[in-house]
């Protein structure tokens, strides 16, 4: 038996074969359903790529730099999740019926999951990608305090369950190489974490050229700064401490942990990172998807 108000860390369901939170694949019928306006912009992401940080610049843009505005409701509630369900917590469909659109929408869904509505209305995206290796450490993290998901074992079996796609959402490698894929034919913007950590004011301005707002350096600045790692750890209404504690347990891990590129050094041992990057090497095959371990 758990303590009270302990969750029981329910194994993953396979929908259309992707492996997803017990909770979230429930509602996956209404998400099916889901219909988007064309004016709603999709942020796409695999966990842990910085979809929070990319959804906090998306709303700064939309309420042109107001940060008090910006602060009024937490990051789930300005930028809704479309496939979140859990115990006591409003689900994404329940709260895209009830807020203002056209809205941001965040979503974790490999493009083969994504609502039709999403293509249908020719929705722009942004998708956000982040290296695998500092995915691994991070998502290792977010297991352990997110309850919702299940136990990750030990940090080799988890990275070998990560590297086998045996993982919430399936495989990091199909996430990235589908949506990749899918900007030939779509609106879709990929934007990587790393470029982002490097130059986040000329990521910025990519953002705003892709959403057609007026280019100005202000903003950018403004944006720059309350988005940076730092601001945003310390954002009650960007942290994810808004959350009930029987679903994200920050002093497990903080949800804003680390925040950085290259951390996976700490994690991986020579061995790890040798079979990694074979394995990379084979999964990532003629694609020309390029991602950087280090910047
Ligand atoms: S989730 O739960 O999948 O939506 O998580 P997501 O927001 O995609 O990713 C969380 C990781 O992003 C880091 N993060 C940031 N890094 C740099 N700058 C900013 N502003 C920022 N905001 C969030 C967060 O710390 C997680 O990464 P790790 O490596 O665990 O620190």
């Amino acid at each position: 038996m758990k303590p009270e108000g302990e969750l029981e860390r329910p194994p993953t369901i396979p929908v259309k074969g992707i492996p997803l939170i017990k909770y979230f694949a429930e509602v996956m019928g209404e998400v099916d359903k889901f219909q988007a306006h064309p004016d709603d912009l999709l942020i796409s992401t695999y966990p842990k790529c910085g979809t929070t940080w990319i959804s906090e610049v998306i709303d700064m843009i939309y309420k042109e730099g107001n940060v008090k505005e910006c602060g009024q409701k937490p990051i789930d509630k300005r930028v809704p999740f479309l496939e979140l369900a859990a115990p006591g917590v409003e689900s994404g469909p329940e709260l895209l019926k009830r807020v203002p659109r056209p809205t941001a929408i965040k979503t974790h869904l490999p493009v083969q999951l994504l609502p039709k509505s999403f293509w249908e209305k020719n929705c722009k995206i942004i998708y956000m990608a982040r290296n695998a290796k500092d995915v691994a450490v991070s998502y290792y993290f977010f297991y352990q305090m997110a309850k919702i998901h299940p136990e990750p074992g030990t940090w080799d079996e988890f990275l070998q369950k990560f590297m086998a796609g045996d993982v919430a959402y399936g495989s990091w490698y199909d996430h990235v190489k589908g949506w990749w894929d899918k900007r030939k034919e779509q609106r879709i913007l990929y934007l990587f974490y790393e470029d982002l950590k490097e130059d986040s004011r000329r990521e910025i301005r990519k953002i705003l050229e892709f959403l057609e707002r007026p280019m100005d350096e202000q903003l950018v600045e403004k944006i720059a700064h309350h988005t940076s790692f730092q601001e945003m750890r310390q954002n009650p209404m960007a942290n994810y401490t808004n959350i009930p504690k029987s679903i994200m347990d920050h002093s497990v891990s903080p949800f804003m942990r680390k925040g950085i590129t290259g951390d996976w050094k700490n994690y991986f041992t020579v061995a790890q990172n040798e079979s990694f990057d074979a394995h990379y090497k084979r999964q990532m095959e003629g694609s020309t998807l390029q991602f950087r371990t280090e910047i």
